[in-house]
């Protein structure tokens, strides 16, 4: 896979070099580039924002200077990423679905983002997918730590980067939509705190049962929206006691918090 970045601060982009992602770039899994912005500019100040139209605070980032990067950058078959906060949320199936990509474009943003048309205009280019996407209801100063987020993510699943493939399988958002069981290591017993005592048993039954429990019981506590995507049906009777002891009951080919008292007619 082929993946290029475009920002004016290239050097945020410095820890790719390091870890799995900078061995997948060594190993030749990933060629990855970094591009500074003010490469495309052509004035002497090399600016690559201006005033909004329309009035208000900060600056937008100009649509010339964007456009002819892009038009270098961009290959034929490429999916064009623009991390903005008023993207479609980063999740686990979009990382799976872009590690199937021949080329991404990362166009970072800083400031109030990039004119509105950049994306108008590359949405209309046959051979380029376009997409917005957000890494959490938050707002960051640019689009270059996103940038980091979703190379990282992309790039994990990539074949031969992670050693382990197992380690993909288990992994919080993975298919069962549940969030990972807690881990535990050596020693047995540290600080008062014990390992729990069924992960000693060596009962592998009883052992992949306590997990799955705990994953229920974490995605219930923490995650109420997974629980109501869950599907009842792909569930065990154990998994719904389980979910049960946390409010949830399924109603309707779904899992719905139970209320007590009578249903309101
Ligand atoms: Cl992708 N970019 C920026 N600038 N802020 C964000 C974001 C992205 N996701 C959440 N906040």
């Amino acid at each position: 896979m082929r993946i290029d970045v475009v920002s004016i601060f290239p050097d945020y982009l410095a820890p790719l070099e390091l870890s799995l992602v900078g061995k997948a770039r060594t190993s030749g899994i990933l060629s990855l580039h970094v591009h500074d912005l003010r490469d495309w500019t052509t004035d002497r100040h090399r600016t690559v924002d201006d005033t909004p139209f329309g009035g208000g605070a900060g600056m937008v980032m100009r649509p010339d200077v964007w456009g002819t990067a892009l038009d270098d950058v961009l290959q034929d078959g490429a999916h064009l990423l623009v991390p903005t906060p008023s993207g479609t949320p980063l999740t686990q199936r979009t990382a799976e679905e872009l590690a199937g990509e021949q080329q991404l474009v990362i166009a970072c943003g800083r400031y109030e983002g990039i004119d509105a048309r950049v994306a108008e205009h590359y949405r209309g280019h046959p051979g380029v997918r376009v997409s917005e996407f957000s890494i959490g209801d938050y707002v960051l100063n640019g689009g270059e730590v996103a940038a980091l987020v979703l190379i990282e993510a992309v790039a994990r699943l990539l074949p031969g980067v992670v050693g382990n493939p197992h380690s993909l399988v288990e992994e919080s958002h993975g298919a069962a939509g549940l969030l990972e069981y807690p881990v535990y290591t050596k020693p047995p017993q540290w600080q008062g705190h014990d390992v729990p005592e069924v992960l000693l048993s060596g009962h592998h039954g009883r052992i992949e049962r306590w997990r799955r429990d705990q994953a229920l019981e974490r995605t219930a506590a923490r995650r109420p929206d997974l629980v109501e995507r869950l599907d009842p049906d792909a569930l065990d009777r154990h998994d719904l006691v389980v979910l049960a002891a946390h409010g949830w009951v399924p109603q309707g080919g779904r899992l719905v918090r139970a209320v007590d008292g009578a249903p309101e007619v």
